[in-house]
């Protein structure tokens, strides 16, 4: 980076702080990753001076003979990997994505009946404050107190309710769904079938977990997170929504895609067609249920009653008598990243919620495994319970810049 530290010395002693704080700290941030430095190459890159609106073969703009061969890699690999009818690798994020495939095959105005916020959603499945909320009516469905959806309820709701759209899909949520009663509940009022994987795309990509790809009109995803991509968005779908899809994202929404985005979206993808990409799901998981399972030996109340993915939502407040916002800043001190939730039907709000999200991806991308894990549960409940204890932390702070010395970024 000698060109960045010749030119601009404040954002080059930002990014070698942050590249030392993501070095030398456990990053256990659900939606967080480290992607490769083939990722990270491509991203850097002089596509990023290009202006490519349309898509491959059929732009507005001269000069797409090299967009137009890291899109359609980006779109054959997507393919490849989830085996949908047609994809759109242009949305910038997973809310814009959301957005697009709202606006693709909705008006305003019309119903989308989607997860609770509290219980696992997502702000763009329509908490009150979100743009898509204004346009869109949005009404919420909840989990059960086993932590599972109760499907007939759902269908009941589904059938007073008659939404235009029924979305499944979360961003806090640890269990698995049940894709194929989604589908015979939309079929039965007629509603299009949407869900957005952005969590879990990485351990379907993996085969990690059942894809819901064959059962949905419309999947929209986050190209970061478990997919470990760079950080971007992208919609998949059935051929009869593909261009109602495309147009929404350009031109109804977005403006030129960024394609040194693509063009990493696309080398992410090619590794995750790798064999090692399999293990890599299957380890996300084995080490979020080693993680569970120590977390409820130590007093900690799981939520939804565990987890089958790469998460686990832990009520601390009710447990320990630590809210989500002391268990955050404590495990900040000892360079464990984690961050405050609401848990379902939180008593506390949103600022200093009950709960805190714990995953595993990173960690499980710097190679560590349910060993590591266990220590980690270990320094968790050390900090929570000693959260007021500097001392303890600073012993803790060593212990996990040692861990992570053992496991460096080196992919
Ligand atoms: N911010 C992401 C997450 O942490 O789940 C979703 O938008």
């Amino acid at each position: 980076m000698k060109n960045l530290k010749k030119v601009d010395k404040e954002v080059y002693s930002a990014l070698t702080g942050e590249i030392k704080r993501q070095a030398e700290g456990l990053e256990m941030i659900a939606s967080e990753n480290y992607v490769s430095k083939a990722v990270l190459e491509a991203l850097g890159t002089v596509f990023t001076n290009k202006y490519s609106e349309g898509y491959p073969g059929k732009r507005y703009y001269g000069g797409q003979e090299y967009t137009d061969v890291v899109e359609n890699l980006a779109i054959k690999r997507a393919k490849k990997i989830f085996g949908c009818d047609h994809v759109n690798v242009q949305p910038h994020s997973g809310a814009p994505a959301n957005m697009i495939a709202y606006s693709a095959v909705l008006k305003p105005g019309d119903k989308i009946l989607g997860m609770d916020l509290s219980h696992g959603g997502h702000l763009t499945h329509g908490h009150p404050v979100t743009l898509s909320a204004k346009i869109y009516k949005f009404i919420g469905y909840k989990t059960e107190s086993n932590g599972k959806i109760d499907y007939e309820k759902l269908e009941q709701l589904a059938i007073k309710e008659k939404p235009k759209m029924i979305l499944a899909g979360f961003s806090a949520y640890s269990r698995n769904l049940n894709y194929k009663k989604f589908r015979q509940i939309a079929n039965k009022v007629d509603a299009i079938l949407m869900i957005d994987i952005a969590h879990i795309a990485g351990l379907i990509a993996g085969k990690a977990i059942a894809s819901p790809v064959p059962y949905f009109d419309i999947v929209t995803t986050t190209t970061h997170k478990t997919l470990r991509g760079p950080r971007g968005g992208m919609i998949m779908c059935k051929t009869k929504y593909a261009s109602a899809i495309d147009k929404s994202a350009f031109p109804g929404f977005q403006g030129g895609p960024h394609m040194n985005n693509v063009a990493a979206k696309a080398v992410a993808f090619g590794e995750a067609l790798k064999p090692e990409f399999k293990k890599y799901a299957q380890q996300m998981i084995l080490n979020a249920k080693t993680l569970e399972k120590e977390l409820k030996k130590y007093g900690f109340k799981i939520m939804f009653g565990g987890t089958d993915n790469h998460m686990v939502l832990v009520d601390v407040f009710g447990s320990k008598g630590v809210t989500g916002k002391e268990a955050e800043e404590a495990l900040d001190k000892i360079g464990i990243t984690i961050n405050k939730n609401m848990i379902p039907d939180d008593p506390r709000g949103p600022i200093d919620p009950s709960g805190i999200r714990i995953g595993t991806p990173a960690l499980t991308t710097r190679g560590m495994k349910e060993e590591e894990v266990r220590k980690v549960a270990n320094w968790i409940n050390a900090t929570i319970e000693n959260y007021k204890d500097e001392k303890v932390l600073n012993i803790i702070h060593k212990e996990v810049i040692k861990l992570c010395k053992k496991f460096p970024l080196n992919r």
